[in-house]
């Protein structure tokens, strides 16, 4: 190398060396969509006061909200103060500004002062949430926390979300979960930057909320006798032969409303028709064709025949109920499901028959979306609008309704291109109740593979979609369906960390998505759950194996881990090996891996056999 080109080849590692010094830093997640590094810190002690304007109550609650979490964990008491010129004090400002988008801030930090600048307070509440990153991470602790430097990086950070519409769903019919569990969960919501929390409320193994006018629906159709254990396709299946139930008050649910509406998330209601249905119509029978009083609330997974009836004692009945949703729910959305509706009951069934032709409709999916129709006609009456599942597009789309796609993403291009809002939610990419990990190594869950690379990949606006369509991609969202998330722990296990990855999908600009980048930051994250105490996956540390043909028909096995700073162990016939290249397959063999990081394991002891 000629000497030039050495100088300039050591300047450029150097400067990607401070670079990266720089960047370890900035352990943001989602991350932000500029961020300026900057030399020196802030730093807190006993003249930090916070600043804001005393004519916003919001301003004011995000003040006292923030000062008591650094108070808690600090021991600082930091006086929350009106914003006046000229106040000699090293000062965090909460400014509203008019220049920008309501979810949307600037954040300054200098040696001096930190300033935050928002279009509404939802975007002060997402730039405390960058602050909190930026500080260690016993910020997110509940005691106080001894030797930690509570200092802030310098920076300048300008950042808006990519999509509106940044959600995460939870099933609380296949299990139920308590009103504490709920607010943890909005808690998490809300450090990932979620705004939309859709609360799947009733489905055939419960409905779980209290509805006034129809007490049976609690009182009967919040209980079923028993619960599958293990796996559906295990023969024969096993039953546990005790009763299971729960359900929300009217108060609890206002209460988590208001909680969510502090975190600037809205809750959206699920409330399923005309399928998924079997506990209201084990509380209320002439809701079934043909008044079928065997119905049971279900105690098996699955896809049930027995469905709402069309008739108009049925709709008097959901709209009675969507009343007092309506009520609880201020959000302009409610689910109305709409999903996985078989046809059978309403084949069979006089009544429907002769609906189908007295509307002169073409058959059941008429029926299907006639049902639709009504329901939303009601909700539209009543000014909310329609959210369903992507069979709500089979026999006709309501007018104003908005299609969350699942069966994959042709529903949502179908309805976009046709000028329907919709969210984004595939099986592939969205499914947070399949696997994250080898399922030989996993907790059991329904089926599928979702590792946390393949959600951070994911991309909301489908190639397919027409440019002019993109802006009906409102965002998108993880389901979270708990038939085999007994408890909260596990359903802590499925979402975490895979919904960082997600929060980084709704949140950050498309191009600076970086695999790379955000599997670094992910281990801070995970100091951050640690302090939470949330039961998120480690997953990210275990070993996978892959084994490829190599052009002279020998066999090759990659091992990798997802752990940036991981180093890859093997064992085979009881000799260690540090992975460094492909393993060569020669003969029958056991291969034993594991990470490491610094000699410690960090990951399982994986086994796979190899021929
Ligand atoms: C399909 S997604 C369902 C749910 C199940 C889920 C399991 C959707 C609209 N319906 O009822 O719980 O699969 O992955």
């Amino acid at each position: 190398m000629n000497s030039n080109i050495m100088k300039i080849f050591i300047l450029l590692s150097f400067f990607s060396g401070v670079f990266m010094i720089q960047a370890a830093k900035y352990q943001i997640i989602p991350i932000p969509q500029k961020l300026i590094p900057k030399n020196g810190s802030f730093k807190f002690n006993s003249k930090t006061v916070v600043l804001c304007d005393f004519n916003c109550p919001e301003e004011v609650r995000l003040a006292h909200q923030f000062v008591s979490q650094i108070q808690l964990v600090s021991g600082l008491n930091i006086p929350v103060l009106r914003n006046q010129q000229n106040l000699n004090a090293r000062a965090i400002i909460f400014k509203l500004t008019t220049d920008s988008g309501a979810e949307s801030y600037r954040l300054k930090v200098t040696p001096n002062f930190i300033q935050i600048n928002a279009g509404a307070a939802a975007g002060i509440f997402y730039a405390m949430q960058t602050l909190y990153q930026l500080m260690p991470v016993e910020i997110y602790g509940n005691k106080l926390a001894h030797k930690v430097k509570w200092q802030v990086p310098c920076v300048e950070i300008v950042d808006a979300p990519r999509f509106a519409y940044r959600g995460l769903h939870l099933d609380v019919s296949r299990h139920f979960f308590s009103i504490n569990f709920i607010k943890k969960y909005l808690d998490a919501m809300a450090i990932h930057k979620l705004n939309t929390f859709h609360w799947h409320l009733t489905d055939d193994q419960g409905w779980r909320i209290e509805i006034k006018k129809y007490p049976k629906l609690t009182q009967v159709g919040s209980i079923r006798a028993q619960t599958l254990e293990g796996y559906y396709f295990s023969n024969p299946q096993k039953f546990d032969g005790k009763p299971y139930g729960g359900f929300y008050t009217q108060d609890e649910a206002r209460e988590i409303v208001a909680y969510a509406a502090q975190r600037f998330i809205t809750v959206i209601p699920e409330i399923e028709m005309p399928g998924h249905s079997e506990a209201a119509l084990a509380s209320y029978p002439f809701l079934s064709c043909n008044n079928d009083t065997t119905i049971r609330v279900a105690t098996n997974w699955g896809i049930f025949k027995d469905v709402f009836c069309p008739r108009d004692t049925t709709f008097r009945f959901l709209e009675n109920v969507l009343t007092e949703i309506m009520d609880i729910f201020p959000s302009k959305f409610i689910h109305i499901g709409g999903d996985e509706c078989p046809k059978d009951r309403w084949k069979s069934c006089s009544d429907c028959q002769q609906l189908i032709q007295k509307l002169d409709l073409k058959d059941e999916n008429g029926l299907q979306s006639y049902f639709i129709h009504r329901i939303e006609n009601f909700l539209n009456a009543h000014g909310r609008s329609i959210i369903g599942w992507d069979e709500i597009l089979d026999g006709g789309l309501a007018p104003n309704a908005t299609v969350m796609s699942w069966r994959g993403t042709a529903g949502g291009v179908e309805a976009a291109n046709a000028g329907h809002n919709v969210i984004m939610t595939p099986v592939t990419s969205c499914y947070f109740d399949h696997y994250q990990g080898d399922p030989s190594t996993e907790p059991l869950a329904i089926g599928g593979f979702l590792p946390i690379s393949q959600v951070y990949a994911y991309e909301p606006i489908a190639p397919e979609l027409a440019a002019n369509d993109k802006k009906y991609v409102l965002g998108s969202q993880a389901n979270v369906w708990t038939e085999y998330m007994p408890n909260s722990r596990q359903v802590e296990y499925m979402v975490f960390p895979r919904l960082a990855a997600l929060s980084e999908v709704l949140w950050s600009g498309k191009n600076q998505r970086n695999w790379n980048d955000f599997r670094g930051r992910l281990l801070t994250q995970f100091e951050r759950y640690k302090q939470l105490d949330i039961n998120y996956s480690k997953a990210f540390f275990n070993v996978s194996f892959q084994s490829q043909l190599t052009t002279d028909h020998q066999t090759q096995v990659f091992l990798s881990c997802d752990d940036p700073i991981a180093e890859i162990y093997y064992w085979i016939s009881g000799k260690k090996f540090r992975y460094t290249h492909p393993i060569i397959v020669d003969k029958n063999m056991i291969i034993n891996a594991q990470a490491f990081e610094k000699k410690i394991p960090v990951g399982k002891l994986l086994s796979k056999t190899f021929h």
